[in-house]
């Protein structure tokens, strides 16, 4: 795997990665080159996903994990610019969800903008107790662009997504919490980071069909009607049976061991 890039670092290890959005000195903002590579970097491993099980995204240093859309930058696009822009920012939050092993955002400091909408297309989020949150595009006289409007409500709820867009203000980690928006808090970023390692390795031993499945259904139906939704899990479901992860796992409950999905 290529992992040679400028604005982000894609550590291995063993089975899983790290994947680091390091532009500390503009809190990790995101320009049109951390999209460019951020674009390359998950669709290489989305075509080598057999030797992940599971992907950390974090951000540089202890203050952000991404502080939004590079401002700088975006003052100076014109209209085709910026479209092409939120264009691969939108593939890139959408690769995060076709990743077929799971994603854990881990967000230390500054989440805004783009880095909350950056963090919501990850399968969920873990967060330090430093972690603040906010949509304040309306400040800036544009609207969340990398799928906050959509993605924050189907969170979250529409009421309180969208009394965080209009006011743009920015929450602490309690806040994000109690909403929903961040699963566990932690007093430290290594912390964190342990402990979403601790979290993939223990479901790095379930069946990874079963988990890229559970996923995969989950992100298709979660937005159906209820009928729809148990439709999708249904074909799912059918279609996972008899494969090799099945067999095993109700072969192994059955002789009362664990099962080694590693083969
Ligand atoms: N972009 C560029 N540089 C940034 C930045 C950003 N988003 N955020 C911070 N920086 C830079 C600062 O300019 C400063 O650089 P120097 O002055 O040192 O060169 C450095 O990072 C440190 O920042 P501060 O000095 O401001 O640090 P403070 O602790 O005082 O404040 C802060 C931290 C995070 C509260 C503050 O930096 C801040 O408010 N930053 C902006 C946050 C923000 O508004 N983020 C949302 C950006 S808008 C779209 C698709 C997507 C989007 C839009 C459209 N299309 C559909 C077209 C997404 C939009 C956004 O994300």
């Amino acid at each position: 795997m290529n992992t040679k890039f400028e604005t982000i670092q894609l550590e291995q290890k063993g089975d899983f990665a790290v994947l680091t959005i390091s532009r500390e000195k503009s809190l990790n903002a995101l320009n049109l080159q951390v999209h460019t590579e951020l674009h390359a970097c998950l669709s290489t491993l989305k075509n080598n996903a057999d030797k992940l099980r599971g992907l950390i995204l974090t951000g540089a240093g202890e203050k952000a994990f991404i502080a939004g859309a590079d401002i700088v930058e975006m003052s100076k696009m014109s209209s085709q610019e910026a479209f092409d822009f939120a264009t691969l920012g939108q593939q890139v939050s959408l690769l995060f969800e076709e990743l077929p092993f799971p994603v854990i955002a881990c967000v230390n400091g500054f989440a805004l903008g783009g880095g909350c909408e950056m963090a919501m297309s990850c399968d969920f989020i873990y967060a330090t107790q430093t972690a603040m949150f906010g949509q304040p595009e309306v400040k800036l006289g544009l609207i969340p662009g990398f799928g906050g409007t959509q993605r924050l409500a189907k969170l979250i709820g529409r009421n309180k997504a969208k009394e965080l867009i209009f006011t743009g203000r920015n929450i602490k980690v309690e806040e994000a919490k109690e909403m929903g928006l961040v699963v566990k808090t932690f007093e430290t970023k290594d912390e964190m980071l342990a402990a979403a390692v601790t979290t993939l390795t223990k479901i790095g031993m379930n069946s990874p069909l079963a988990v890229s499945v559970a996923k995969r259904v989950m992100n298709e139906g979660c937005d159906l009607t209820i009928e729809d939704g148990l439709k999708v899990e249904a074909k799912y479901f059918g279609e996972i049976f008899g494969t090799a992860d099945m067999i095993e796992g109700t072969t192994a409950f059955l002789e009362k061991r664990k099962a080694n999905f590693n083969n």
